[in-house]
C-alpha cells in the first residue's frame, strides 16, 4: 500500500473541508513537536532527563525533568507560527500567551505534555495528549474562562504515545486515524485510518489498590467482571492496568477495552483524578470517532459545561456496550436514592 504521511493526509482532510488551513499548519507543528519530545523520552538515562526536576505543578505534583522539558517544546513550537491565541498546559496554572513579537492565530491548544511521568523512570511507554478549541471571536488575550468550551466544540484532538513505536492517533470529528512515526525519514505515516472499536469487550482497565475506596455500583459492576463465567456477566474478564492513560487508551483503540478512573473516598473532594480539558475531553472525542463511549459514569464526558481550566472528572470510556453498562449501574444507584 503507498504510504500516507501526516502532511499528505492533512491536505486531504482540508480538501475534504474537514479542516482548515491554520489547523492543518497547528496539527503538523504539534506533530513536529512530539517528535522533539520522543527524543527527548528515548535518550533516557543517557541523556540527562530522568528523574525529579525539583519543582512542582499546579496540581501539586512533583514535576520530572521530562515534564518541564516536554512543556516547554510544546510551548517554543507554538509560540510563533501565528495558529494559535494562546496554550494551556496541565504544567501551568495559567493559560500561556503568544508572545506580543509574533501573529496570533483563531486556536487554543490545551495539553498535558507527558502525561504518565511516573511510568518515565521504569520506562513504561508515557505520553502527549492535546486538545485544540477555537479561540472566541474578538478575543485577542484568552483568558482561562475563553479555554471552558464543552468537549463537543473541540475541533481537533488527539495523542502521541512514546513506546516501542511512536504513534500518534488524531481525529478532526470524521473519524479516528492512527499514524507511526518512520524514524527513518522522521515523518508520521497513516497506519489505520477509520479505527472502529469493539462495541463488546472482555478487557477492563482500573487500578484495583482503590478497590475499597470506590462507590458502591463500582464495587458490584467490577465484582461482576471478576467473578467471570460463573458470575452475572456468564464470561471471564481480562485486566490490564499501565497507569499511563496513554497506553491503556492506545490498548483500547487498538483491539476493543474499557478503562475506568472512578470517584473515590480519597479523590471525591477534587471531582476526581483525571483533567477534564486536556485529559477526559481529547480521550472521549477519540474514543467517540471510533465508536465506543466516554462518560463521567453518570453523563456524557464531552456534554459537560468546563467550571475550571484544571477541572478534575470520573472517566469511563473503551467499547460502548461496557461503558454503558457500568454507567447505567451508576444512574440507577443515584435514582434509587
Ligand atoms: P494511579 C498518570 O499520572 C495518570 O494521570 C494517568 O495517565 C493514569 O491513567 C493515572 O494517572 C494513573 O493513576 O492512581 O493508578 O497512579
Amino acid at each position: 500500500m503507498k504510504s500516507i504521511s501526516l502532511i499528505q493526509f492533512l491536505i486531504e482532510e482540508r480538501r475534504a473541508g474537514h479542516i482548515n488551513a491554520e489547523l492543518s499548519l497547528l496539527i503538523e507543528v504539534v506533530a513536529r513537536a512530539c517528535k522533539r519530545i520522543a527524543v527527548a523520552t528515548n535518550k533516557g538515562a543517557l541523556g540527562g532527563v530522568l528523574g525529579e526536576a525539583g519543582t512542582g505543578n499546579i496540581q501539586g505534583e512533583a514535576q520530572k525533568k521530562l515534564d518541564v522539558i516536554s512543556n516547554e517544546i510544546l510551548l517554543e513550537a507554538n509560540a510563533w507560527g501565528g495558529q494559535l491565541a494562546a496554550c494551556a498546559s496541565e504544567e501551568m496554572e495559567d493559560p500561556q500567551p503568544i508572545p506580543d513579537m509574533y501573529p496570533k492565530g483563531h486556536h487554543l491548544l490545551l495539553f498535558d505534555p507527558l502525561d504518565g511521568s511516573s511510568n518515565i523512570d521504569v520506562n513504561i511507554s508515557v505520553g502527549t495528549i492535546f486538545s485544540i478549541l477555537r479561540c472566541p471571536d474578538g478575543v485577542t488575550e484568552p483568558k482561562a474562562e475563553h479555554f471552558l468550551q464543552p468537549g463537543t466544540t473541540q475541533l481537533a484532538a488527539g495523542y502521541v504515545v512514546y513506546g516501542p513505536a511512536t504513534v500518534m492517533v488524531l481525529t478532526f470529528g470524521h473519524g479516528t486515524h492512527e499514524f507511526t512515526l518512520d524514524r527513518e525519514v522522521g515523518s508520521f505515516i497513516l497506519s489505520r485510518r477509520d479505527i472502529l472499536i469493539p462495541e463488546e469487550t472482555a478487557e477492563f482497565a482500573i487500578n484495583m489498590s482503590n478497590q475499597r475506596h470506590w462507590e458502591a455500583p463500582m464495587q458490584r459492576y467490577i465484582g461482576e467482571l471478576l467473578a467471570g463465567k460463573d458470575g452475572p456477566r456468564a464470561k471471564d474478564f481480562n485486566m490490564r492496568w499501565v497507569a499511563s492513560m496513554v497506553a491503556d487508551v492506545h490498548r483500547i483503540i487498538t483491539r476493543g477495552g474499557v478503562f475506568f478512573y472512578p470517584l473515590d473516598a480519597k479523590i471525591k473532594s477534587k471531582g476526581g483524578k483525571l483533567r477534564l480539558m486536556y485529559e477526559a475531553n481529547p480521550m472521549a472525542f477519540i474514543i467517540e470517532q471510533a465508536g465506543g463511549a466516554a462518560t463521567t459514569g453518570r453523563e456524557r464526558i464531552m456534554g459537560l459545561q468546563p467550571t475550571g481550566l484544571h477541572q478534575r472528572v470520573p472517566v469511563f470510556l473503551g467499547s460502548k456496550k461496557e461503558v454503558e453498562v457500568a454507567t447505567h449501574y451508576h444512574v440507577a444507584a443515584d435514582a434509587a436514592v
